[in-house]
Parts: structure tokens; C-alpha cells; sequence
């Protein structure tokens, strides 16, 4: 007997998604719709890993040693070697970088190197690991600035605008496991079926809604921002005029903060703590975690500023760069510039 489904829903597989979505593009060679295979092949190994996170052995600190006299990896370290392991080899990349990782990441000398170039924050989120609250990996993937260069892909490769991304996407290791990925048209969310083991599609067409539900910050330091943070954070809540209904969410992985605004609508926003030096320009890293969110939300038709210009329009002088971000529905981040224009 046929099962009883809903017939009109089809099952699609990132995998097939993916392909599909190659086939429209003439000139597509296939690697970077195997790039983005080995990052979701990727992704599941991580999620078999967090699912085991409780376990002693795999929340200890790095270089203690276990029962067994083995030394124990933390959690990102982990994801890190995963991801790197799984592109080293495989001719598609001319370099990696991770937030992980001070230096870029060459592909070591005795593979091939290809034209792409990956960005990844192998787990943010990482905090709450101890606290079984959601966390993820987040990346972005440039073509070399040299297309016809077979050599090894240098630290400017590393360091375009989030402008000029190919594909951006991250992995959320949540209640359940999803990939929401973008190629340039559109953005599409999947499902991992732990059972079968694939991604399945399960948010066709991902589109920030107009009507804003949540705005999510961490008030907890409103005091050291910058006055013009301050009086937005005011406005957000009500004040000269603001949004009455807002409701406040704040997990504090940026992946998972940033995947409800998406999905419900609102404002994500961390801005420059003015009482670190250290951090003159915020907490949030450009290349690994700004850039490739910020291309989603834009795919997704919303915004995403540093408070004065759209953050893939930011060029990158360094690795690690940092930069205050304001993200969500365009409207909310007018709002954000024009606050942050007026009280500085
Ligand atoms: P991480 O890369 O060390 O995990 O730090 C980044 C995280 C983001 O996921 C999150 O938005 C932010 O740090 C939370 O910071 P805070 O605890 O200052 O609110
Ligand atoms: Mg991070």
C-alpha cells in the first residue's frame, strides 16, 4: 500500500538542491557544488559530535588527558580538523582561514589547489557549549582574486569584501540539526533526518518577514556602548516613538541569534563596547562571522550595517578583523544609522 504523504511536498536533498541549482548556471565546473556538499557531509559529522558533547571525554579541557591516557580535544578544535580535513585534499580550494587559526591555512603541498577560498567559524557559539544551548558553524566561500593561479592561495585571497562572496551559509546544531546556505539566489534551509542521514529541504526561499518580532542584544552591557547604541536599544523598547510589541531574545550564539531574526523578523546587534580598547571595533569577527551572515540576510531581503555602511562593503585589513554589527529588517537598521549618526 502506498504510505498516505502530503503529495504535493517533494522530498529534496541538499544534495540534489545543490545540483540543481548548478544546473542553471552555463559556466559551473561542479566544485563548488561539491564544496558545499563536503560542507553539509561536514556538518553532519560535527552534529554526531555536539550530540555527544555531555560526555566527559569531549568536554574537557584541551590537553588534559582522559581515562584512557588520551589527550582531549575541545569541541571547536574539533569541528576545526573536520572541516580542514575534509577540503584539504580534494584539489577545490587555494587556502582556508579559520577563526580558529592566527594564520591562514595553506593546502598542504602535496594536494592540488583549486579556485575557491573557505572562511569558517568551525563552532561559535562556543561559550554555551558547557550549557547544552544551541551552536554552530558558520562559512563563506570567495573565488581566488587570481582565477588562472595554480599556486598556493595567499592571505589577500583571504581577505575580499563579503561583496564578492560566491556562497555563504551556516550549520546550526540545535533541537535539530540545519543548513541554510545561499549561492547568490536566494537563501534555502534544510533539515537533518538523523534516521537517513541527509539534509532535506524544509525552508523553501527563506525571506525575512516585514513585521519584526524580536530584537536580540546583550543589554547587559547597554551601559558601555556608545551613546547612539544606547538611545536605539531606548527606541527599540518603545521610547520617541519606537516599536510598542517588540519581544527580547538573546541566546548568545551569534548563529542561533541571527537564525530566529531570519526566520521571525527583528534586529540582531552587537555594538563597539566603549570601555575595551582592545576591542575599539566590537566583539564580532568580519571574515568568519559578520560577512557570511550578513550575505543571507541580504539574499533574505534584509539589511546588514557596521552602523554606517553595509558590512559587505567593508574591506578587510586583517584575519581577524572585528566590527559592530546592526542586522535584520532594513527598516530596524535605518533606524540603528540613524541613531548611531545623531548621538555617535
Ligand atoms: P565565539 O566565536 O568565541 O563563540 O564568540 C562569538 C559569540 C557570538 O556567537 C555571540 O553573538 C557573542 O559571542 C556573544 O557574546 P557576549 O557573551 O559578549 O554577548
Ligand atoms: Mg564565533
Amino acid at each position: 500500500m502506498i504510505p498516505k504523504t502530503n503529495t504535493n511536498s517533494q522530498l529534496i536533498t541538499i544534495e540534489r538542491h545543490i545540483l540543481d541549482s548548478e544546473r542553471k548556471l552555463p559556466e559551473a565546473t561542479g566544485d563548488l557544488t561539491n564544496l558545499l556538499y563536503d560542507i553539509a557531509l561536514a556538518g553532519k559529522i560535527i552534529t554526531n559530535h555536539t550530540n555527544k558533547a555531555g560526555l566527559a571525554e569531549i568536554l574537557g579541557d584541551t590537553g588534559r588527558t582522559n581515562v584512557q591516557g588520551e589527550v582531549v580535544q575541545q569541541l571547536d578544535e574539533i569541528a576545526n580538523q573536520i572541516i580542514f580535513r575534509l577540503n584539504d585534499h580534494t584539489g577545490r580550494l587555494a587556502v582556508m582561514v579559520s577563526e580558529e587559526n592566527p594564520d591562514i591555512l595553506p593546502i598542504p603541498e602535496k594536494y592540488k589547489t583549486g579556485r575557491y577560498v573557505l572562511s569558517f567559524d568551525p563552532l561559535d557559539g562556543s561559550s554555551n557549549i558547557d550549557y547544552n544551548v544551541s551552536i554552530g558553524t558558520i562559512f563563506a566561500i570567495h573565488k581566488r582574486l587570481d582565477e588562472d593561479d595554480t599556486g598556493p592561495g595567499a592571505v589577500e585571497d583571504c581577505l575580499q569584501k563579503g561583496r564578492d562572496i560566491v556562497a555563504a551559509g551556516y550549520i546550526l546544531y540545535g533541537s535539530s540539526t540545519m543548513m541554510i546556505y545561499s549561492a547568490g539566489a536566494g537563501v534555502n534551509g534544510f533539515t537533518l533526518d538523523p534516521q537517513i542521514g541527509e539534509f532535506l529541504l524544509s525552508h523553501p526561499n527563506i525571506q525575512i518577514p516585514q513585521k519584526p518580532k524580536y530584537f536580540s542584544a546583550n543589554l547587559g552591557y547597554k551601559k558601555q556602548w556608545c551613546l547612539g547604541a544606547q538611545k536605539f536599544s531606548e527606541w527599540l523598547q518603545g521610547e520617541e516613538g519606537g516599536p510598542q510589541n517588540l519581544s527580547l531574545r538573546y541566546i548568545g550564539s551569534m548563529v542561533a541569534d541571527f537564525h530566529r531574526t531570519l526566520l521571525s523578523g527583528g534586529i540582531f546587534y552587537y555594538p563597539v563596547d566603549t570601555t575595551n580598547p582592545d576591542k575599539p571595533r566590537g566583539k564580532l569577527r568580519l571574515i568568519y562571522e559578520l560577512n557570511p551572515l550578513a550575505f543571507l540576510m541580504e539574499q533574505a531581503g534584509g539589511a546588514a550595517s557596521d552602523g554606517e555602511q553595509p558590512v559587505l562593503d567593508l574591506k578587510p585589513a586583517h584575519l581577524h578583523e572585528r566590527a559592530p554589527v546592526f542586522m535584520g529588517n532594513k527598516e530596524l537598521v535605518q533606524q540603528a544609522e540613524k541613531y548611531l549618526a545623531q548621538y555617535g
